[in-house]
């Protein structure tokens, strides 16, 4: 027991320098602090994005502390005991409110650009097409003869050895690596939101609506990942586990699924043919009335 805590407290340090090895991995670990290992293009951009507003927030702290303590060491009752009266200084007002505006404005050029990043994908050379539902998610295919099928938790009672508690399902997204990977996604009932912390996404279903981002997967493996979106009862029980694996691999999952899942119908697809390519393009923006 010692031991164990004696563990934990030393990989609980190294979390907090940034050595903790389980750092660099696709799902949650003990005591894990910082972001999940990231694998396509937009979650390498979220990381260094978040490393660069670490660094200014920690500028912002220490600069504020060191004022404080200024001001209690320098200012306090028995040092100054009459205070000055003045109210009001131009030159400071204007001051203090232009630098925290150029700060936000610093902040705000590379994050803007990151959401345009996300939005859209170059060169798609295929869809994927998520539909949440309470409380599970259902797959389509349509550029792999319209493989669809339904996700779901895998129970306590029938986890298998090296399965995960609440991450892993039944049916796994298979996806090939090194793809430009559209992911249309929507609702079939409330709003839900499809997260997956290594791959930088976390988009929300809307039902009536598509909306898109995009994966291009760097390496083999599997993540997890979950709904993200409050969705009822069983929200905490709908996670999402995506396969990476090489193209080879993949195309020959698509011949062997094209039997397995033709017969599972998700209730009431949207095919995307019949949806416009204006409402695609429309997909991030306000939505039509
Ligand atoms: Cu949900």
């Amino acid at each position: 027991m010692r031991a164990d805590w004696g563990k934990r407290f030393l990989i609980g340090l190294l979390s907090i320098i940034g050595l903790n090895p389980s750092l660099w991995a696709d799902k949650p670990h003990r005591w894990q602090m910082l972001l999940q290992d990231p694998v396509t293009p937009v979650a390498h951009r979220i990381v260094s994005f978040h490393n660069l507003l670490m660094i200014v927030l920690l500028v912002i702290a220490a600069l504020v502390t060191f004022l404080l303590i200024v001001v209690i060491f320098r200012f306090n009752s028995k040092k100054n005991p009459v205070p000055s009266s003045f109210t009001h200084n131009t030159f400071l007002e204007i001051v203090w409110t232009a630098i925290p505006s150029i700060i936000v404005l610093f902040i705000m050029v590379p994050g803007a650009k990151l959401i345009y990043f996300s939005d859209k994908t170059p060169n798609a050379e295929m869809t994927l097409k998520v539909t949440g539902h309470q409380w599970y998610w259902s797959y389509e295919y349509p550029d792999h003869g319209n493989i669809n099928f339904e996700s779901r938790l895998i129970q306590d009672a029938d986890l298998k050895s090296g399965q995960m508690r609440l991450l892993d399902v039944d049916n796994r997204v298979m996806l090939p690596i090194n793809t430009n990977v559209r992911v249309i996604l929507t609702s079939g009932d409330v709003l839900h939101s499809w997260s997956v912390p290594s791959f930088g996404v976390k988009t929300d279903t809307v039902p009536g609506r598509l909306n898109e981002t995009w994966v291009n997967i760097e390496k083999e493996g599997i993540y997890y990942g979950q709904c993200s979106e409050l969705c009822g009862v069983d929200h905490g029980f709908m996670p999402i586990s995506v396969e990476a694996v090489s193209k080879e691999k993949f195309n020959a999952w698509v011949v062997q699924s094209k039997d397995k899942h033709a017969s599972i119908v998700v209730d009431e697809p949207v095919k995307l043919a019949s949806i416009s390519s204006n409402a695609l393009s429309a997909s991030s923006s306000v939505p039509k009335l």
